[in-house]
């Protein structure tokens, strides 16, 4: 700390205890100097909007380094600097980029302070928005610091707001020395350094080393009428709906017999193997850092009831009286300034920017599921994979066992979104959704999933989602939100050995009438590509997969490679 202070050199040094007064006083402060706007109080008490730097509304992939001794570690999936090189370029931009600042302190806890599960950091940041930030979305303060104090190990922290200048802006992870260093960026994904860089790049590293999964899943509870409970954990890419799918609210005829959904987290998932051999999961974060943009009353209605009070909102639009906006709101109000602060013209710009986002604290929501506290985990029982697959790929299906999984996993697909910088909308892999997440060589990552199927082991059933597929006419076929629970109860039944399916190369699809989609209308067309196997499509795809495996080398598991195959082979004509 002393070394951080002696080569930022902040005006005031602030330990936080992430006491209701601390936040207090720094939201007036952030009020009195702009950085923070108060939203309608009558509408929306204790919340406020904040207005990044235009430039600054996103992660950026391509200034994130994974910092380790060998570069092969770090793999193909990473951009690697060796750590001497990455610590002497962050280093200069910190130097005395703390002057006329203040720099905060913050100890914090990922996972509940009592959990064998969770663990811990120190981010030292001069910005408050980061400080007011993390404390949604971390146990942030005394508690933290006082576990960090008995076992004295967590990870180290450190950024600065710098001059956000994009030329000027670094992520970098040193996974060996459990420390990242980030300068010139506010965005949550590259600066809230509890999320992304310690919960995911970091802990993933930290996970393969002491025999768990740090992964960007979502984790719900699915209560059926027999009052039994069953989690899911999925993982879908950035701004694909986990948010969204965390909070289901499920269709009337569900609700009325009984069925609930729970939510534990939306974003980011710890699993470890429990003394029974299943594998039990934490939600890392204590709150939750959203995409606004679609976000209503029929997408998702939890959400909505979540951000009411008490919320951040970064970068959305600002209606006459003062009321947070965004596309796909459709609340019947209309926005006048848009998120840059000027006077909203569609013609020019949308009036939230489409990776805005909420920050809330996760108990706010209404389907918060007081398990999200508990210190062993819930047992998961499916892990679902997911992209956004305009054409091919069909509305579900299971891998046949755990090796299959994790290769469906390993050959996820999606377009890209606004959550990061760059285009939108091109196909890219993006293995376990943890594409820019996994903080070390992705043939390892792979390997290090294979692991866990061992003697003894009771893994979850490994399944695959598109709630995307469109049809001719460029419109989604399956209608999503509440309908997806009809998806997940088929998963369950699969998990009990209850529900139907037909055994295809790719894996095993519901036939009509395994699902209860009676009251869905879907056409032919949706139906026979919701649910088909497109045998030439599938053949091109899997020698793309190849392809793309074989960019990992010798180091791919030669396990992985072998399912590949042999599906590769069982599609070629006869
Ligand atoms: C997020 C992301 O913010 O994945 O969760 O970008
Ligand atoms: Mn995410």
């Amino acid at each position: 700390m002393l070394q951080v202070a002696l080569l930022t050199q902040p005006d005031r040094i602030h330990w936080c205890d992430g006491s209701d007064s601390e936040f207090a006083a720094l939201t007036t402060q952030m009020e009195a100097d702009g950085t923070l706007i108060p939203l309608n109080p009558q509408t929306h008490p204790r919340s406020w909007l904040h207005r990044s730097h235009p430039d600054d509304v996103a992660r950026v992939e391509h200034l994130t380094f994974v910092c380790t001794s060998e570069r092969d570690d770090a793999g193909p999936n990473n951009h690697w600097m060796a750590p001497a090189d990455g610590h002497a370029q962050m280093d200069s931009l910190f130097e005395g980029c703390m002057r006329g600042r203040t720099m905060y302190v913050i100890p914090y806890c990922m996972g509940p302070i009592g959990s064998p599960l969770s663990r811990c950091g120190v981010e030292i940041t001069d910005s408050p928005y980061v400080v007011a930030n993390m404390r949604i979305m971390t146990r942030m303060g005394a508690p933290a610091l006082a576990r960090i104090e008995r076992e004295g190990r967590f990870v180290r922290g450190l950024h600065s707001t710098g001059e956000l200048d994009p030329n000027r802006r670094f992520i970098m992870h040193f996974p060996e020395e459990l420390t990242i260093k980030s300068y010139g960026s506010g965005y949550g994904g590259n600066a809230l350094l509890g999320k992304k860089c310690h919960a995911l790049r970091i802990a993933s590293h930290q996970a393969r080393g002491e025999g768990w999964l740090a992964e960007h899943m979502l984790i719900l509870g699915i209560e059926n009428p027999q009052g039994e409970t069953h989690y899911i954990a999925a993982a879908f890419p950035s701004a694909c709906g986990k948010t969204n799918l965390a909070m289901l609210i499920p269709p009337e005829g569900y609700r009325r017999d009984g069925w609930k959904v729970t939510t534990i987290g939306d974003d980011i998932c710890w699993m470890r193997p429990g003394a029974d051999g299943r594998l039990y999961a934490i939600n890392p974060e204590a709150g939750f850092f959203g995409v606004a943009p679609g976000t209503s009353q029929k997408s998702n209605p939890n959400a909505l009831a979540t951000i009411q009070h008490d919320t951040i909102f970064t970068n959305v639009g600002l209606t006459a009286d003062n009321q947070p906006w965004w596309e796909g709101i459709d609340n019947g109000q209309v926005p006048v300034t848009d998120w840059r602060g000027e006077p909203y013209d569609p013609a020019k710009r949308p009036a939230a920017h489409p990776n805005s986002r909420f920050t809330v604290s996760a108990r706010q929501c209404p389907s918060w599921s007081p398990m999200a506290e508990d210190a062993q985990g819930v047992p998961i029982s499916a892990i679902v994979f997911g992209g956004r697959r305009a054409s091919l790929v069909p509305l579900v299906f299971e891998a046949r066992d755990w090796a299959h999984g994790v290769l469906v996993g390993a050959a996820m697909g999606s377009e890209t979104t606004a959550a990061a910088t760059g285009a939108v909308g091109v196909m890219r892999r993006d293995p376990m959704a943890m594409k820019p997440f996994c903080g070390y060589n992705f043939a390892d990552y792979f390997a290090h999933w294979l692991s866990f199927d061992k003697p003894g082991a009771k893994l979850p059933k490994v399944f695959h989602v598109n709630w995307f597929r469109k049809g001719d006419d460029g419109k989604f076929l399956w209608p999503g939100f509440g309908d997806n629970l009809r998806v997940l109860e088929w998963m369950i039944e699969r998990v009990e050995g209850r529900a139907g399916a037909v055994e295809t190369p790719i894996g095993n699809l519901p036939r009509e009438g395994d699902l209860h989609i009676d009251d869905v209308p879907l056409s032919d067309e949706a139906r026979s590509k919701l649910f088909g196997f497109d045998a030439p499509g599938w053949r091109s795809e899997f020698a793309s997969i190849g392809e793309y495996l074989d960019g990992y080398g010798a180091r791919l598991p030669a396990a992985l490679k072998a399912v590949r195959s042999s599906i590769a082979a069982q599609m070629e004509p006869r």
